[in-house]
């Protein structure tokens, strides 16, 4: 027979929560090892709620790849090739790049999200150039690029300081950074995953460094393979406190662990519960992080439709088939792409406001009245929308 009492600790995590106190990472570990996931949800939810309201976030987007070809050995990593295997990579002019964001010169986006395997040919010198060029185009665009990985190797070989490396791109047309390459900041689990490229304190000095010059950002954790509760709740705290300092991150961004044509696909993928689990804690540790993100190339449409339950307010964008990083690693996305019609009616089917945003959170359209004449068909089985 199930006991529904929750333990006195437990019960003080609770209060805690209700008086809008801040948890700490002993009590985040309780949340993780004792707490219904009915608990979470709904702890999660009053957040959310107090936070973004009933909004749900997304934007119109497109992801440009310039190259698949990486100098560094990530186990988990389905997508890139090492530089030897060039055959079976793909490697990016600054013309080529231009000629692949022509190919959106119609439509409305809003951002372009650039990263790609770490490649000694694309410098500093060489990413400046695209961006101005990028800019010069379609000055409309916001530049979100760069993780971490590649940005402390492109300032290393350039020879110059995370602030003067970070002014020279700003100057060319960046205007702010992705969470990618954070992984898990645990020395023993990183060195387990990916051991040579930055590390942890690179990755949250390359973050401050943005954040110090105005250049805002989103942080990741790629959970779900070695690392346990602990893992996850230090990576957060490195996170949470960084921001307390900073506040220069929008979003905070789980990634589920993908197991297909990796080194690592002996490792079982983690259960939806699970899933939900890791988003609600999110949501309730990391106070000081305004929006919390369900990547849905990654997770999947009806995940990430659930997780709107479970603290979630953004599922980024619109993407248009133009990512091939959860593709490669088994995401049952295998052509990310959503309309604005078809995120609408994911967002209102989950009875949640649809707001299309800017990359900084400001509202371009409240679809909250947006009818469309042809209601589309979901996978996901929405429920009709009621205006
Ligand atoms: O750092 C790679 C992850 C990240 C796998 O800032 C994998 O708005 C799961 O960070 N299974 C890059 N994850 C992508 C990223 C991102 C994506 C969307 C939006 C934003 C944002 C950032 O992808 C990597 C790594 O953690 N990744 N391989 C895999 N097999
Ligand atoms: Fe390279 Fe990034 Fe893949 Fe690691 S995750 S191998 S840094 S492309």
């Amino acid at each position: 027979m199930n006991n529904y009492n929750l333990t006195l600790p437990l019960e003080l995590v609770a209060k805690k929560i209700e008086n809008n106190q801040r948890i700490d990472e002993a009590d985040a570990l309780m949340l993780y090892n004792e707490a219904p996931l009915a608990m979470l949800g709904y702890y999660a939810n009053v957040i959310r709620e107090t936070k973004n309201g009933n909004n749900v976030f997304f934007n119109r987007n497109i992801h440009l790849e310039p190259t698949n070809l990486c100098v560094f050995y990530c186990k988990f990593c389905s997508y890139s090739r090492t530089l030897k295997e060039s055959e079976e990579g793909w490697f990016m002019s600054v013309e080529d790049m231009l000629t692949e964001l022509k190919k959106h010169d119609h439509k409305p986006i809003t951002e372009i999200h650039i990263v790609g395997g770490v490649h000694p040919k694309l410098t500093l010198d060489f990413f400046c150039d695209a961006l101005m060029k990028i800019k010069a185009h379609r000055s409309d665009l916001h530049i979100k690029a760069f993780t971490a990985v590649e940005l402390e190797y492109m300032f290393r070989k350039a020879k110059v300081t995370y602030a003067q490396g970070f002014e020279r791109l700003k100057a060319s047309g960046l205007n702010s950074i992705p969470g990618g390459g954070a992984e898990i900041f645990d020395t023993e689990i990183r060195e387990k995953i990916c051991a040579d490229k930055c590390n942890a304190e690179q990755w949250l000095g390359i973050h401050k460094a943005a954040h110090l010059l105005d250049i805002p950002s989103n942080c990741t954790m790629l959970y779900g393979h070695y690392e346990t509760y602990h893992h996850r709740i230090d990576h957060m705290m490195q996170l949470r406190n960084l921001q307390d300092q900073t506040n220069g991150f929008n979003t905070f961004i789980p990634l589920k662990y993908r197991n297909e044509g990796n080194s690592m696909s002996h490792l079982t993928e983690t259960t939806i519960i699970e899933d939900l689990k890791c988003y609600a804690i999110a949501r309730i540790y990391l106070d000081n992080i305004q929006h919390l993100k369900a990547y849905w190339p990654m997770l999947g449409r009806e995940t990430s439709q659930l997780t709107l339950q479970f603290g979630v307010d953004d599922i980024d964008g619109t993407i248009d088939d133009t990512t091939k990083i959860y593709s490669m690693a088994g995401s049952e996305e295998q052509n990310p792409t959503l309309t604005t019609q078809q995120l609408v009616e994911m967002i209102k089917s989950a009875r949640r406001t649809p707001i299309e945003r800017d990359t900084l959170y400001n509202t371009i359209t409240d679809h909250t009245h947006t009818s469309f004449e042809t209601p589309t068909t979901h996978a996901y089985h929405a429920l009709p929308v009621i205006n």
